[in-house]
């Protein structure tokens, strides 16, 4: 698509959808400006991976989803679930370890899940989370229903024996999953330049027979009308699609990380493409945001962060004996629970 096009009013969004979009890209970059904050206060222990620079790809993919969809994330995925609908405050309550957190506070920052809004689970392992979707997806096709599996990952998983096993099974089956990869250029300090020989995720995606595209991740339409299609393609039964969507970190793979090795040169390349300031320049454009409207979205998420925050500090500590609690849950192959959750204290 050429730039005038880019710029043209979107006739398949409204002014409402665009801008929770814009919004929802502003909570992500907020939480997460917020989470390093109180993590480099010491009020937060463990790792801290940021996606700031990436939000366009899980807001925009998440906009073309129903609540009832699945997703699976990453060690990176604060984006990605509070795109799919993850609150904040149990977001920082789970990050602060605490029992009113999305796991009773013993998942921590990479392993956010919530069942009842289809977040089956952040995961720390690379490339994990991509088979547990097409399980899903699997599932799906069992039980008859209409829903879609979205696995996301980054550039790195795609050089993992499961990301393999996944596609070929997920191209055999035709099975309703999306795979969306967040290729940021780096794996940890390894860049992509140096992980595949010729670095074609898209052509990889369709030696298995998977329809496969590369989007621009720095656009969130263009991300939400990418998964929008495969979407439609997996709900009416024509099986997986795969999403290769180009995005950058704005910072190192981790809280501490200085990101040495990625040259100014390119982070400023990439800061320039900011999908938050491009959206904000659209709406600008398009007559749908005001300077008044923008501060007032900005002052409404700082209150919720705040509130969040206070949450996560006055919520419990969970006890020591409750630790081995809730680690194993047994359900049958329609997910559900065979038998009352053991107390092992
Ligand atoms: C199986 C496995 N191998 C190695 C690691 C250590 N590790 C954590 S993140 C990461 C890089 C992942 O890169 P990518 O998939 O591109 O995701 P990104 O960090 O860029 O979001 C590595 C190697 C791990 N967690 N799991
Ligand atoms: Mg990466």
């Amino acid at each position: 698509m050429d730039r005038k096009n880019q710029e043209e009013l979107p006739s398949d969004l409204t002014k409402e959808q665009l801008l929770a979009m814009y919004r929802k890209m502003q909570l992500i970059r907020g939480f997460e400006g917020t989470a390093k904050k109180y993590f480099e206060a010491g009020e937060i222990g463990g790792f801290l991976h940021l996606s700031v620079g990436q939000e366009a790809v899980p807001v925009g993919t998440c906009s073309a989803l129903r609540k009832d969809d699945y997703i699976t994330s990453t060690h990176r995925g604060h984006g990605d679930v509070l795109s799919k609908g993850c609150e904040v405050k149990r977001m920082f309550a789970e990050l602060y370890g605490r029992t009113d957190g999305y796991c009773k506070g013993k998942g921590g920052s990479m392993h956010i899940a919530d069942f009842s809004q289809g977040i089956i689970g952040a995961n720390g392992i690379v490339s994990s989370g991509i088979p547990i979707a097409v399980g899903a997806a699997l599932s799906i096709r069992m039980r008859g229903t209409d829903q879609v599996a979205v696995s996301f990952f980054g550039d790195g998983a795609t050089a993992e024996g499961s990301f393999h096993e996944a596609l070929n099974l997920a191209s055999l089956w035709q099975v309703p999953v999306i795979f969306v990869c967040q290729n940021n250029l780096y794996a940890l300090s390894q860049p992509w330049s140096h992980s595949a020989r010729d670095g074609n995720l898209v052509e990889r995606a369709q030696s298995y027979h998977i329809p496969a595209e590369s989007v621009d991740g720095m656009d969130v339409i263009a991300v939400y009308r990418s998964v929008e299609k495969a979407v439609d393609r997996a709900r009416s039964g024509d099986g997986p699609t795969f999403i290769e969507a180009r995005t950058y970190r704005f910072m190192g793979h981790y809280v501490g990380d200085p990101g040495a090795y990625m040259p100014e040169e390119e982070q400023e390349e990439w800061r320039k493409k900011d999908a938050i300031a491009k959206l904000r320049r659209q709406l600008k454009m398009w007559g749908y945001l005001t300077d008044k409207v923008d501060e007032q979205i900005a002052t409404d998420i700082e209150a919720e962060l705040q509130d969040g925050i206070e949450y996560a500090r006055s919520s419990v500590i969970p006890e020591p004996r409750e630790a081995l609690n809730d680690v194993y849950v047994h359900f049958d192959y329609l997910g559900r629970p065979l038998k009352e959750e053991s107390n092992h204290a």
